[in-house]
């Protein structure tokens, strides 16, 4: 059997859902896409392959040896489950990091470049990688097609797919890039809960909540309520995409469900290692609680507007807030200061003006006052 036969069954046997080959050449149009979308100021704070666009649209840069790109698609549906309705206290994490689904992916590649390393060729993985753009390989190699989320999907998962490749020195034949489309179909682009999706297959990260959560510093105040009881990605676009529906109707309820007091509670240890599998900026578990901080006053106040949250509830959760505002980071005391607020009741307003009797820094001030002013006006 020929490397390619091989590798293609090997990639079905370790549970790929899809595989396909592109050559080395590099992604030129990506490259310019990417520079005009920095330009534009669609990248938001994010770096990864925006930090070095010739280097993610050209594995020859990083492998001047390299001929073909073996592209896998991952499918983590049924198994990463549905976090549910929402809950007071409770946050949701997006279900490509339920846990860590990049693992089944990972393994499979590490088979596939045994295979290739043992016929004689060079072969290194990427996932997730600073150098290699992962949908554009994927779509070249015809594994996927472009959707207008940005996000690629094929026809049996839809967009609930990872992304893997493996660049090698083998000369392999290329597949045909899949000859698909969204047709009429947008309903990814209402479905955005701040409108980052701002035309087909453009992505405006800085209004992308999957971005702020992965990223350092203050979230922008005008997206902390769209933020909703999420603490770690956003699926909003994936969940409205008719061709993942057939993947969606199997899983269970479970997984993604957090307890945001017991995550707030948590050590900075305990944290990274529950956690190892998300992107936290520069691995401080600061910029986690800071979306759980937000996550947490967003279930409460999403449920008293049904009627749905209890007064002790509401009062554990100010309680723990309090602790918050009165931290000696500054990140903390923003966050918890807008989420007392939005929670509101009887003990803000005091808990407010207690610390804004104390605090010295500009900025925490602005949050405090804003945040009296919004229990002021209820
Ligand atoms: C940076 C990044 C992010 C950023 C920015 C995302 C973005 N759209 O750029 C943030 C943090 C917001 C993010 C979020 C998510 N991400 Co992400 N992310 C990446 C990363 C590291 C780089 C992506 C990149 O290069 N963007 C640069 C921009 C310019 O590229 P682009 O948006 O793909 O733009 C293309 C399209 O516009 C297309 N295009 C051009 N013309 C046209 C015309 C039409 C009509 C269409 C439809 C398309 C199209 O060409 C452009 C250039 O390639 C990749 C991993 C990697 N190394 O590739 C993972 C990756 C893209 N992310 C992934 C995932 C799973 C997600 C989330 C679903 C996670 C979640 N649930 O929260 C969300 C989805 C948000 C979304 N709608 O894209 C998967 C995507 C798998 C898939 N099925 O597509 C990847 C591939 C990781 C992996 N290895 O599996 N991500």
């Amino acid at each position: 059997m020929k490397l390619y036969e091989q590798l293609k069954l090997r990639s079905q046997e370790a549970g790929c859902a899809g595989f396909g080959v592109t050559g080395a050449e590099p992604f030129d149009a990506v490259a310019d896409t990417i520079e005009r979308r920095r330009a534009a100021g669609l990248a938001g704070k994010l770096q990864f392959t925006y930090k070095q666009p010739e280097t993610a649209t050209a594995v020859t840069h990083s492998f001047a040896w390299a001929r073909s790109i073996v592209v896998v698609s991952w499918s983590y549906l049924p198994e990463a489950g549905s976090p549910g309705e929402p809950s007071p206290g409770v946050g949701r994490i997006a279900r490509f990091a339920t846990e860590d689904h990049y693992r089944g992916l990972r393994e499979a590649l590490a088979s596939l470049q045994a295979l290739v390393v043992g016929a004689g060729w060079r072969a290194e993985v990427l996932v997730d990688d600073d150098r290699l753009v992962d949908r554009a390989a994927a779509v070249r190699a015809g594994v996927a097609w472009w959707g207008k989320s940005s996000l690629v999907l094929d026809p049996r998962h839809g967009p609930w797919l990872l992304l893997g490749s493996l660049v090698t020195d083998a000369d392999l034949p290329a597949d045909e890039p899949m000859v698909r489309d969204c047709g009429a179909c947008d309903a990814c682009m209402p479905a955005c809960p701040t409108g980052a999706i701002v035309a087909p297959g453009v992505l405006d990260a800085s209004l992308c909540l999957a971005h702020w959560m992965q990223v350092g510093g203050p979230i922008p105040v005008e997206l902390r309520a769209p933020m909703g009881d999420r603490v770690y990605g956003c699926d909003d676009c994936l969940d409205v995409c008719p061709p993942g529906f057939k993947r969606l109707t199997d899983v269970a309820v479970g997984p993604g469900r957090v307890d945001l007091l017991e995550l707030l509670a948590t050590d900075d240890k305990t944290l990274l290692e529950k956690y190892s599998h998300f992107y936290v900026p520069r691995r401080r578990p600061r910029f986690l609680r800071r979306n759980a901080i937000v996550a947490l006053a967003n279930s409460i106040a999403q449920a008293r507007q049904v009627g749905a949250v209890s007064s002790p509830a509401t009062a554990d959760a100010q309680a723990v807030l309090a602790g918050f505002l009165g931290d000696p980071d500054d990140l903390y005391r923003s966050h918890a200061a807008w989420a007392i607020g939005r929670i509101g009741g009887e003990q803000a307003v005091p808990l407010l003006q207690h610390q804004l009797g104390r605090e010295r820094v500009d900025s925490v001030i602005v949050e405090i006052e804003a945040a009296l002013a919004v229990v002021g006006s209820e």
